[in-house]
């Protein structure tokens, strides 16, 4: 028997870290959803950076740049953090360099793992049914907002723990995966009305950013599952563009 767990935010991310080599990053709101977004849509690669000094080195040298700060476009970047701009014609096929206020810190933060791989509501049963698949520990880290707990990132971590312990195959130990599971089921039915009193959704609320809001909390639109190789996320099952719900 496996097991799984949910970190809440990488503040506590030290608390778990040593027992598990596969890690899977969240930041529902909205790094993850756009980086699976991205991968759905025929993005190359993102090259997820912690800081924006990182990020301006990379914009230095011709790269398409996205940076994101307190939900908003860093003056003088590319782009930021909405999936929709990574459903654009002009990132297809390109390398995109993304710097956001969370989301990448995760990553960043796991970057040391054998296996990193990015989920959200967008990619969630294609992500469960590979973790079922795996026979590995696996640790749910939720980006969480500045070393926070939030809301959203642990409904979908809730969803995952869920999906594998109703697989038989993985067995949960700390209360945080117990507690995610059931945000997840108390949720489930209309996650956007579950969250309207959230700081996430209120922030982004007041940048007039409920549309990406929706998209973010629409389960199962994306088939991609990015994973970490050599500094880059890329996409771990290929085969499946093909078949992309909305490639096709
Ligand atoms: O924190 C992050 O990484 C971002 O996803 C936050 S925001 O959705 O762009 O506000």
């Amino acid at each position: 028997m496996n097991r799984i767990e949910v970190c809440f935010s990488p503040g506590e991310y030290h608390l778990y870290e040593s027992e598990f080599d596969l890690v899977v990053v969240l930041d529902v709101l909205r790094a993850t959803s756009a980086i699976c977004t991205a991968l759905d849509h025929g993005v190359k690669e993102i090259i997820p950076v912690a800081t924006v000094e990182e990020a301006l080195a990379y914009k230095e040298k011709g790269y398409i740049v996205a940076a994101e700060r307190g939900g908003e476009v860093v003056p003088g970047f590319d782009m930021g953090n909405s999936p929709f701009s990574y459903m654009e014609p002009h990132v297809k096929g390109q390398t995109v360099v993304l710097t956001t206020t969370n989301g990448t810190k995760a990553i960043h933060m796991a970057r040391s793992k054998d296996t990193v791989v990015i989920g959200s509501l967008n990619n969630l049963n294609v992500l469960c049914d590979w973790l079922i698949a795996q026979e590995r520990d696996v640790l749910v880290l939720g980006s969480g907002w500045k070393d926070k707990f939030n809301l959203e990132d642990t409904i979908c971590a809730g969803a995952i723990a869920d999906a594998c312990l109703k697989s038989g195959k993985f067995k949960a130990d700390e209360d945080s995966t117990v507690a995610a599971k059931f945000i997840f089921r108390s949720s489930r039915d209309n996650m956007f009305a579950f969250l309207k009193a959230s700081s996430h959704r209120r922030r982004l609320r007041r940048l007039n950013l409920n549309e990406d809001v929706k998209y973010c909390l629409t389960p199962n639109n994306c088939s991609a599952i990015p994973v970490l190789k050599n500094g880059s996320l890329v996409r771990l099952n290929p085969e499946l563009v093909e078949t992309s719900v909305v490639d096709s």
